[in-house]
């Protein structure tokens, strides 16, 4: 299959409420928006880079240089016979797995429409629905976060994942699990803490953390180990996970007993499979996370999250949960805990181009 143009697109979102975590509030969104064209058809993607470098180095911008300088130009003309084979051209740039995956994840779209099958069944799925959870920011009572956990509740979701931060921690948790004592209740520390925290963290021990997300800086898995060995929550990692050769040393070091695994975090929807793969035969668990995606993101995550290991439930929130208004319809629903996978051809959504054209600030076209 040749591709013959790509269409970098901008568009901003609002979030249907802030998303505070231990590194900043986020309002608005910026997406970038890919599609790549192929044989009359066109294979969508979204890009999860930040507004700014608070998760990882990558951004918009640096998205959006690394997509229009480096990737993209060298796309156009391509002719693929596997998605991830549209990175090719990219072999010789360093890091940016988001602007990576940006291309990987469309030209996933692209072959599963041109094989005529849903993006799950090309992944090799095998969940017709998914287990889903929501992803709270930080507010400031916890009586304000107790409210908004019950409501999620009330919606369907599988459990809750709340974001912590220093000072924002032990009472938070402990508030949440006197009110809901038999909550499947998650915490996500985006970094807040370092080794030291140590005993701090351990007297979570008491409140039956299904698991603690990122605690430590991003890479210190050594630290991780560590951690791990003086606590008896699980540690789970986001942001340290960069890569399969990532999950290759903290297997090793026995950093963590959960991944959450973003394709969009690990260059891709191949790697990401590559990484399922290894952590299902390693004993270890997996749940596939969010970074508060437009309905096209959303799609992608679902449809990896069909492969057999994905037991646990991911940060994949209805579309209401983000958005007064979705770029595909139909919007994305809970319905008693669980999303359906979209069984349409490629993400198996319809994309409102006409909004998106109607919302972007800026385009870069190739071909
Ligand atoms: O750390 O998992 C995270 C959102 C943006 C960036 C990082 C994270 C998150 C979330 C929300 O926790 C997940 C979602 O609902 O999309
Ligand atoms: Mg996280």
């Amino acid at each position: 299959m040749r591709i013959v143009r790509a269409v970098l697109r901008e568009i901003p979102l609002t979030l249907a409420t802030p998303f505070r975590t231990s590194a900043g509030v986020v309002t608005d969104r910026r997406i970038l928006i890919l599609t790549l064209h192929a044989e009359g058809l066109e294979g969508w993607a979204e890009c999860v880079a930040p507004g700014s470098p608070n998760y990882t180095y990558e951004t918009v911008e640096s998205a959006w240089e690394v997509l229009t300088t480096a990737v993209l130009p060298g796309v156009v003309g391509l002719d693929i016979a596997e998605p991830v084979d549209v990175l090719t051209p990219a072999s010789v740039v360093r890091g940016h797995p988001m602007a990576k995956a940006t291309v990987e994840m469309a030209a996933w779209d692209l072959t599963a429409r041109a094989r005529g099958v849903s993006l799950s069944e090309l992944l090799g799925g095998t969940r017709r629905s998914v287990p889903v959870g929501v992803s709270l920011g930080m507010v400031p009572t916890v009586e304000e976060l107790a409210d908004t956990v019950a409501g999620h509740l009330e919606q369907g979701y599988r459990r809750v994942k709340v974001k912590i931060a220093r000072g924002h921690d032990v009472d938070v948790l402990t508030g949440l699990r006197e009110r809901f004592p038999d909550l499947a209740l998650w915490a996500d520390a985006n970094s807040a803490y370092s080794l030291a925290d140590a005993p701090l963290l351990q007297e979570l021990d008491p409140l039956r953390l299904e698991m603690i997300e990122e605690p430590l800086a991003p890479g210190a898995l050594l630290d991780c180990a560590r951690l791990q060995k003086r606590i008896g929550t699980p540690v789970c990692l986001d942001e340290s996970i960069g890569s399969l050769s990532d999950v290759e040393i903290a297997l090793e070091l026995e950093s963590c007993r959960v991944v959450n695994l973003k394709p969009g975090r690990v260059g891709g929807l191949t790697e990401s499979r590559a990484i399922h793969d290894r952590l299902g035969d390693a004993g270890v668990q997996v749940w596939c996370g969010g970074m508060l995606e437009s309905g096209i993101g959303r799609a992608h995550n679902l449809a990896l999250a069909s492969l057999p290991g994905f037991a646990l439930p991911g940060d994949i929130s209805a579309s209401r949960r983000y958005w007064a208004r979705d770029i595909v319809s139909p919007e994305f629903e809970v319905v008693g805990g669980e999303m359906e996978v979209p069984t349409g051809p490629g993400i198996g959504v319809e994309i409102d181009a006409d909004r998106i054209e109607a919302l972007t600030v800026r385009t870069a076209t190739f071909g």
